[in-house]
């Protein structure tokens, strides 16, 4: 039967074939996923979960989920396996933002303190943002990053002692440095705060040994599943052991109903695939041309913020230009080439406009991009903005 939502489908199929993605939170899934998340599994209700999991929880709440249950026990043991861990993971958050709220449903209050980054120096909108819940149920202390745009592990330490936050949280979004777990988990520990990682951006970094690991470190591990590890959209949380029975509580009956069983099925996939040699050698790649486009950028005089990455993602302050991030965008857009505008440390515009654009390369590195291409597009990019007009 036609639908023009097929017609819509395979528009944004061309779309995608045909232009250089360089969104650095987006990621293109393989044919295996993509079956497992259209399949029969999105016809199945199954609040609740498999009563053998988490110790002390009360099954489903439908019958008919004796498939269902085999199918999240094998995800997560896979991803418990992904990340060698005995961590409890919860595989049912629909997002990233739902994990987090989950993961402060469970350990926090409405009105207890949190310090963590604030949107502009690259954080998420759940780190606290006042236009967000995280900023609106709980008191935010946000930390600072130096004059290169590095986190200031010093700040972090004095605000803990003088605040006395009850959760410490590490993870960004537009953050192109590594994360300093060991030192975090160090803090938050002298201060008695729960250690909060939200690695959404970097897990599949994590998988191939190209970020430390958070595993021992933070009580809870936040996470997408669709940036760098690759598989369908959606979200994880992993969690000491003994918070296993508040962390599936908060999120359902918590914050959540019923999980997308179909999209748990593309999560195990997913993970199958993170198991492979190969996964570890494309995490490897993606670093690899990353330090490669930024570099050139660096090259032709491009102001990077904190001066260049050790991940996935970095980050052009276009102040210097006079354009906007909003502009070079849009611009870019209209050569083929996506991108997101990002707004940068201090910065002065509003975030609709922003002054930076933030550049990733782990969907063109599926594609099979190497160094050369990312240097090629870099120059191309630089090509376009000096022909934006002033
Ligand atoms: N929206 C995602 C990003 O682009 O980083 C974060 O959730």
């Amino acid at each position: 039967m036609g639908s023009k939502v097929f017609d819509l489908i395979e528009k944004e199929r061309k779309r995608q074939d045909s232009t250089v993605e360089l969104i650095a939170s987006e990621n293109f899934v393989s044919e295996n996923i993509l079956r497992a998340v259209g399949s029969c599994l999105t016809n199945k209700y199954s609040e609740g979960y498999p009563v053998e999991r988490a110790s002390g929880n009360r099954g489903r709440y439908y019958g008919g989920c004796e498939v269902v249950n085999e199918l999240e026990e094998y995800c997560c043991d896979l991803w418990k396996q992904v990340f060698h861990t005995d961590y409890h993971v919860n595989v049912q958050p629909h997002s990233g933002s739902s994990a987090n709220l989950a993961a402060y449903l469970s350990v926090l209050k409405p009105g207890d303190k949190i310090l963590s980054m604030s949107l502009n120096n690259g954080a998420h909108l759940t780190h606290g943002s006042p236009v967000n819940f995280s900023g609106k149920l709980y008191q935010i202390i946000f930390y600072d990053v130096d004059a290169s745009g590095r986190i200031d592990m010093d700040n972090v330490a004095e605000l803990a002692r003088r605040e006395k936050p009850d959760l410490i949280l590490a993870g960004a979004s537009a953050y192109s440095r590594i994360l300093d777990f060991e030192r975090f988990s160090q803090i938050a520990r002298e201060v008695g705060a729960y250690f909060m990682v939200d690695m959404a951006h970097i897990a599949g970094l994590v998988v191939s040994g190209d970020h430390p690991s958070p595993f021992g470190l933070a009580d809870i591990i936040t996470t997408t599943t669709h940036k760098t590890l690759r598989g369908p959209r959606g979200g994880m949380i992993f969690g000491r052991p003994e918070l296993a029975k508040k962390i599936d509580s908060a999120v359902f009956p918590g914050c959540q109903g019923g999980p997308l069983q179909h999209i748990i099925a593309g999560k195990a996939i997913a993970a199958e695939e993170a198991l492979t040699p190969e996964f570890v050698e494309y995490g490897h790649q993606v670093v690899r041309n990353c330090k490669a486009m930024c570099g050139a950028f660096l090259d032709m005089d491009y102001h990077v913020i904190t001066g260049g990455t050790d991940n996935h993602l970095f980050l052009l302050d276009l102040t210097d230009t006079g354009l906007t991030g909003k502009a070079v965008q849009d611009e870019l857009d209209r050569h083929g080439i996506t991108l997101n505008k990002n707004c940068v440390p201090n910065e002065k515009r509003s975030p609709q406009l922003a002054s930076g654009v933030r550049v990733g390369t782990a969907a063109m590195t599926t594609k099979g991009w190497k160094e050369a291409d990312f240097i090629e597009a870099a120059k191309k990019i630089d090509r376009i903005i000096r022909q934006m007009p002033r």
